[in-house]
Formats: C-alpha cells, structure tokens, sequence
C-alpha cells in the first residue's frame, strides 16, 4: 500500500482521529476539498436525528501548510459534537460501573453479539460504540483527500442511488444528471420515482423498519493499467472489492455488469477491441465495467454495492439478553430509517481512496508535479502503443 491510514474513533467519543502517509509533497489541499464531502455523506433522506447534532468539518493536525500538503504524514480530526451530551457514558476513567445505557439485548445484523462474545464485553455498548458507521466519517474525509489527487490527474467521478427499498430508478445513468444526483435528497437519477421513495422511507419509519438499497460510483478520465494481473493482491478488482466490503452493511459488490453477465454467453459479454487514428484504443461497449484482468482498461469504471437494511430496528426482533439469558426484544437505539443515499458518497470517496493508491503504485513520486509528469509520459506511450 501506498496511500496508508489508520484511524481510530467511537460514535459518541470526543472526535475522530486519523493518520494518513504517503501523499505526495505540493498537493493543493483545504478544509474545503473534505468539508462539502463530509456534509454529502451527512445528508440524505432518512436520517435520523443524530445528524441534526453534528456537523461535520476536517481539522488538519499535521501535514499541510499554506493550503498544500507538505509530504508529511497527515494527521486529521473530525469533532463529535454529540460526545457533550455523552461525557459521563464514554468517560475513559475507571469506575463507571454500572453503566448509563448499558446495552444487553443484541441486535440482530449488528456487531453486538458476536463482537460481546469476541471481546468479553457485557456492556454492548463497548462494541457498537465502534462498529457504528459514524467510523465512515473519517473515511469519507480521506477518500476526499484521495479524490483531489484524482481530479489533479484528470479524474472525474459521481456515486449515486440506482435503487431504494426496492424502488428502482427509470432513468438510466449518465454524467449530465450529476447535478440532479447532487441536487436529489435520494441521490437518484430520477425526479419520477423520488416520490414514490420518500414515501417509502415514511411508511419503513412508521412502522420501526429500516430500507436498503443499491449504489454505484463511476469514474472517468483513469488511465489502463492501473493494478496488476501478476498477482493476487495487486488485482485491482479485489482491491476495490475488500474496500467496498469493509462499509457497514454492504453484503455484495459487482464490477459493471457483474452478476448479470453471469447469465449470457462470451459473445454477449466482452466487448469487442477497436483503434483507428482518432481515437487510439477503444470499446463500443462496457459490459466489464472498466477492468479486465486485476487493471483498469482506460474505460468507465463501475462499482456497484448492495446496501442491507439498518439492523437497529425500531421495531424490535427477538433477541436474548446477555447477562440475564432471558428473551427479550432487541435494543432499540436512535439511527437511520435508511442511510443508502450517504452510503453511496462513501462508495465514491472510498473506490476514489483505492485508486488514489493504485495511481502512487504505478508513478511513485515525491510531488505532484513528478506525479503528474509521470502520468502525461504514459498516456503519450498508451496512444503509440
Ligand atoms: C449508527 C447510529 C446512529 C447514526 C450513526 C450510525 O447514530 P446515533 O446512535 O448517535 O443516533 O446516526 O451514524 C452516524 C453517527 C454518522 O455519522 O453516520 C450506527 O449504529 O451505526
């Protein structure tokens, strides 16, 4: 790995901490290029009231200077506002026992249960504190801090909403809708359906229920080759796939036409290879969703994820309590009737964060003008090739 990060953080402590290395020196960087990402990521229709608490902003401990990156790892901090009203539950000090909003009764398709047994906690709290998607946050703000190395080297993207609680859109992609997309509470591409979701995302809260959904991130303007076929963990598919899999409630990830291409014949799948003078390499068709073999073919890449409903259900399901063995309904905690439409922003900052990588594995450099340099000489060798 090139672009390396760690971070640290629970939902309701006082911030969240993040160290990043190895982004190269000069690299033209603000509260602005992360802030507007983190606000994306906070929005959506279907949010609970936690969102109305925080307001999310990046503060840069380390690593930039008069607006640029210096070459020094980055340290970053994202503010909790809600750990005011939390001080006492999530005081690190000895002695808080028994505990305020101690959480004994697992939910279902939550970390609780397993990750109680795992580490001994009979307090759930200890696990969910950080198994909470709030962690997605700081992730988000890297991501962004990836896609400004993108966009410096001509990379475009967008994430959206194909489908809701089972409501499809009708409108078919395409990047002249990335205003609508910004613009929609759903972040679909289609005006005619959003109705018809708001309602359903009123009817789920109505009745304690939560939705999931699909999301996609494209990306246009990469070069080939990012990634390698030589070996398995520089595949770029399963580097992407590993990243997608790590958001909270994604359970499946497809590249392009994925799972629907498993159905047709060869003939029906690959597209087809053409060059002529003006345009140099190209497809007519993009049913691979822009990678072949572990590396990008130059084309659109497209990343799809399936999104599970919310696990904290207002409406309970049967679960049993920890310590007294009993049976007992599931914790009901504050969340999201839905959080599809955040997700996929950080569908978009994370892919952006793996390819952001796979660019520094491929042209090193200290700077971003080495990088960029690095970039311009190999795409004059890809229209020669
Ligand atoms: C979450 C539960 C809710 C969400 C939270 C994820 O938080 P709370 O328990 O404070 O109401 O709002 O998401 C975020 C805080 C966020 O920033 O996305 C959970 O259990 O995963």
């Amino acid at each position: 790995m090139n672009l390396r990060f760690l971070s640290a953080g629970e939902s309701h402590g006082p911030q969240l901490t993040a160290v990043v290395d190895g982004l190269p020196a000069g690299l033209p960087l603000s509260a602005d290029d992360v802030d507007p990402w983190l606000k994306k990521r906070q929005g959506g229709y279907g949010r609970g009231r936690r969102m109305a608490i925080e307001a999310d902003r990046i503060f840069f401990a380390a690593g930039v200077r008069g607006g640029r990156t210096t070459g020094a790892p980055l340290a970053l901090v994202i503010e909790n506002r809600d750990w005011q009203n939390w001080t006492e539950i999530m005081d690190p000090a000895a002695g808080n026992w028994p505990r305020k909003k101690a959480l004994t009764t697992p939910r279902p398709g939550h970390a609780d249960l397993t990750g109680g047994i795992k580490y001994g906690h009979k307090d759930l709290r200890d696990v969910l504190e950080r198994a909470s998607a709030r962690e997605t946050a700081m992730r988000v703000a890297i991501g962004a801090i990836a896609h400004k190395l993108l966009s410096e080297l001509g990379v475009e993207s967008i994430g959206y909403v194909p489908m809701l609680g089972g409501i499809e859109s009708a409108v078919p992609f395409s990047w002249e809708l990335r205003s609508q997309i910004e613009e929609s509470p759903l972040r679909m591409t289609d005006p005619g359906v959003e109705k018809d979701v708001i309602a359903a995302i009123d009817a789920a809260k109505k009745s304690g229920d939560t939705l999931g959904g699909l999301l996609e991130a494209r990306f246009r303007g990469l070069v080939p080759g990012l990634g390698s076929y030589v070996q398995y963990d520089r595949k770029l598919d399963g580097r992407i796939a590993q990243m997608v899999m790590s958001i909270p409630a994604v359970k499946g990830v497809e590249i392009g036409a994925g799972f629907a291409n498993a159905s047709r014949p060869g003939s029906a799948v690959h597209d087809a290879i053409y060059r002529n003078e003006e345009r140099g390499w190209f497809r007519k068709t993009n049913r691979a969703g822009g990678l072949e073999a572990g590396m990008t073919t130059g084309q659109e890449l497209i990343v799809r994820a399936a999104l599970k409903p919310i696990a904290t259900l207002m409406q309970p399901l049967p679960s049993v309590d920890v310590v007294s063995h009993q049976p007992a309904d599931a914790a009901r905690e504050r969340s999201d009737v839905t959080a599809v439409p955040a997700a996929s922003v950080i569908l978009e900052a994370l892919v952006s964060l793996v390819l952001a990588d796979a660019y520094l594995e491929k042209f090193g450099g200290d700077t971003l003008d080495e990088v960029k340099e690095r970039v311009a000489a190999y795409w004059k060798r890809v229209r020669e090739y």
